[in-house]
């Protein structure tokens, strides 16, 4: 996977790339990044790039032909003509799907914008994905640029170890990751949950699946009603409402379970 991001702030992008497992698979010649900086790219000789906007209104707009002249110059060093990302708060929500999907290309562009935006024609002219990280407004697209070559590259083959490829399991099948314990076995006077302590497998997974489904039901209740439940899952589903299992839940979430097991 070759990343190319167009900012202009390369060095930020630089340095938040070059650590830990995203550093380890560059090193190993898995991936590669390489920034280009717009302001090199200035049409108007004293490294301008931005201008106010039409119909005026607060803020810089960044000049398309900047954008554009750093694109070509890009695409003729590429040879071809990958997708580009272009990050923006108006785009299409990020997710874990879209991961997969970006990491079966060969190249990427990303293009961060600054200020109030970029000229829109030249969005039009060299765009092919309009990507925003959440509901939340950030200064620049840098930032988001490295989100998602963070979660892209983990899903390129040999970026992450066995071992690591393990921690892929939140959003496996909708439901959120099951809580993890290490030793010591009692740590400050709280204790392993005594299951996992049991060298019962059966009881293990039946537990960690349960706590998933818990995880779940607290913090992201939606994602249930993406979930295949089986008859176990069911039973524990009900002992929740009927507040007969060891974990108590909220009135409301007993409210959203009973509408959900009414289907
Ligand atoms: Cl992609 N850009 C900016 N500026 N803010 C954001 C974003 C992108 N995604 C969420 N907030």
């Amino acid at each position: 996977m070759n990343y190319y991001v167009m900012t202009l702030f390369p060095e930020m992008i630089q340095q938040g790339m070059n650590t830990s497992i995203i550093g380890r698979a560059m090193a190993k010649g898995l991936l590669s990044l390489e920034t280009v900086n717009i302001r090199d790219y200035s049409v108007t000789g004293n490294g301008r790039i931005d201008d106010y906007p039409y119909g005026g209104g607060a803020g810089m707009v960044m000049q398309a032909e900047p954008v554009y002249r750093a694109y070509e110059a890009l695409r003729e060093k590429i040879g071809s003509k990958p997708r580009l990302i272009y990050l923006t708060p108006q785009g299409k929500v990020f997710n874990q799907k879209m991961a997969e999907e970006f990491a079966k290309e060969e190249d990427l562009i990303f293009l961060c914008g600054h200020y109030e935006g970029i000229d829109e024609r030249v969005l039009e002219e060299i765009a092919t994905d309009f990507v925003s990280i959440g509901d939340y407004v950030l200064t620049g697209g840098e930032l988001p640029s490295m989100v998602m070559m963070d979660s892209i590259a983990r899903m390129v083959p040999g970026v992450l170890s066995n071992q690591e490829s393990g921690q892929f399991e939140s959003f496996q099948g909708n439901l959120l990751e099951y809580p993890q314990y290490s030793r010591p076995e009692e740590w400050r006077g709280k204790i392993v949950p005594p299951v996992l302590l049991s060298g019962h497998h059966g009881n293990v997974d039946r537990w960690r699946r349960n706590q998933s489904i818990l995880r779940t039901l607290r913090s992201r209740p939606e994602l249930l009603l993406e979930v295949d439940f089986d008859k176990k899952d069911r039973k524990f589903l009900q002992s929740l409402v009927r507040g007969e299992a060891e974990e108590t839940i909220t009135e409301e979430e007993k409210s959203f379970l009973a509408k959900l097991l009414a289907f």
